[in-house]
């Protein structure tokens, strides 16, 4: 079996990148090691940045993200009794899109079955092999049968858990990371939203979030401890908590129902460095991590997939093949801006278990800075849109 590109990981990166280079007539393979309603059944990102909307639009795919999408102008950010809201289009010229990561993939699925394009679901032991040769290739087994898969690149999509990062040597490979002490415990439960625009909550009682997917499916966040399960947390006992970390007249009018799912993610900040090891070249999760208070996970990863699918585009269809030689350090640059953006709305919003009441009062420093500060707004506002690509 050959083509073009081998793809590792059928998640919002792998499936992007496919469909890109599809588009521009390069053939791609799929490989997944999960079942498609596995893949469809992760509740993860909601929010979405222009660039993604774009990509999205360009591949003929937006259709019911442009009419179910809810555009966000702006967000607030809630601080004990204080509020402050922040107008993303008054200072960066943009909104950010509401539309679940579930919904982007379910519509990527749909157009490579409209394509034809080919996805092995359910492969085991997949293991990229000679990336520093001229003849990459990939091994796995699906239902019990070996397969060989030859191609001239692989793209590494599968996520923080795949195999693709680690076939870079380690002593080629710089790993940058930082563990939070705390996760977050979400809910997604089919009530209205509480607010219209999303709530991030900066409270005493650690850090809470009201976002939404629709007029009628809420995702709520709260910070837990990492030592939490999901089966201490009973729906009465996650609302009254999330109650007591939102503004009062919110947690007074919102509705509350039955979750329809319960989860709990660890918090972690994590670049891997180089993104690319001879003819692999790493995307998304796979590359990097950051906490989820920016909203920043999927669409960093629509940035790799937007510089990696350019690359390989005019590598094969006008022979330069300059944008795959610099993809590695044009991701990473993006990427560690984006890091950094990420570690700073953590710092500011969440209670660390050392933090002592000077570092409180520099929390509510910065929050009233922001109140009063219309470039503190804008830098915000900047990054949360999602830098150029
Ligand atoms: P994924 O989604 O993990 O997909 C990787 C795919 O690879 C498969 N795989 C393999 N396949 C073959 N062989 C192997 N050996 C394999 N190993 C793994 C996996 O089954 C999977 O299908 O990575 P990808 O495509 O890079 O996408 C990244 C995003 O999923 C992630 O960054 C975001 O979900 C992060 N994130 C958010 N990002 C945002 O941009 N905005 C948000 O609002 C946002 N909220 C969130 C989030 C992530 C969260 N969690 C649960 C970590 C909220 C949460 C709670
Ligand atoms: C979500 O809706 O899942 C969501 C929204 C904003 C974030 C993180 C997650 O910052």
């Amino acid at each position: 079996m050959r083509a073009q590109v081998a793809i590792i990981g059928g998640g919002p990166s792998g499936l992007l990148l496919a469909q890109l280079l599809m588009a521009q007539g390069i053939d791609a393979v799929v490989l997944e090691c999960q079942t498609k309603e596995h893949v469809l059944s992760r509740i993860r990102a909601g929010v979405l940045e222009q660039g993604l909307v774009e990509i999205m639009r360009n591949l003929g795919v937006a259709d019911r993200l442009d009419t179910e999408g809810m555009i966000h102008n702006g967000t607030v950010l809630s601080y004990d009794n204080d509020q402050v809201r922040l107008d993303f289009t008054e200072h960066a010229g943009k909104p950010v899109i509401v539309y679940g990561q579930t919904e982007v993939t379910r519509d990527l699925y749909d157009l490579r079955e409209q394509t034809s394009g080919q996805t092995f679901f359910e492969c085991e032991e997949v293991h990229p092999q000679d990336l520093k040769s001229d003849a990459p290739f990939v091994t796995f087994r699906q239902y019990g049968k070996d397969f060989r898969l030859e191609c001239d690149y692989v793209a590494g999509c599968d996520g923080f858990h795949g195999v693709s990062r680690q076939c870079i040597p380690e002593n080629v490979r710089t790993e940058y990371e930082k563990i939070y002490p705390f996760g977050w415990l979400g809910v997604l439960s089919e009530t209205p939203p509480a607010h219209h625009e999303l709530i991030y909550s900066n409270s005493a009682r650690g850090f809470a979030l009201c976002s939404q997917r629709n007029s009628n499916l809420s995702r709520y966040y709260i910070q837990c401890d990492l030592t939490d399960s999901v089966d201490q947390w009973s729906d009465e006992a996650f609302w009254d908590e999330l109650k007591r970390r939102i503004p009062e007249e919110v947690a007074d009018t919102m509705v509350t129902g039955p979750s329809v799912e319960k989860s709990i993610a660890p918090l972690r900040s994590f670049v891997c460095e180089p993104m690319q090891w001879g003819r692999m070249f790493l995307c998304g999760d796979a590359a990097h991590i950051v906490p989820p208070t920016g909203a920043k996970g999927l669409n960093s990863a629509a940035a790799d997939v937007h510089y990696l699918s350019e690359g390989l585009i005019n590598h094969y269809n006008n022979n330069d093949s300059r944008g795959l030689e610099g993809y590695s350090q044009k991701a990473l640059e993006r990427m560690w801006k984006t890091e950094r953006f990420s570690w700073w709305m953590t710092n500011l919003l969440h209670r660390f278990p050392d933090q002592s009441t000077f570092d409180q009062k520099m929390q509510r420093a910065e929050l009233e800075f922001l109140a009063e500060n219309q470039l503190a707004v804008a830098v915000l506002a900047q990054n949360y849109v999602g830098l150029p690509y």
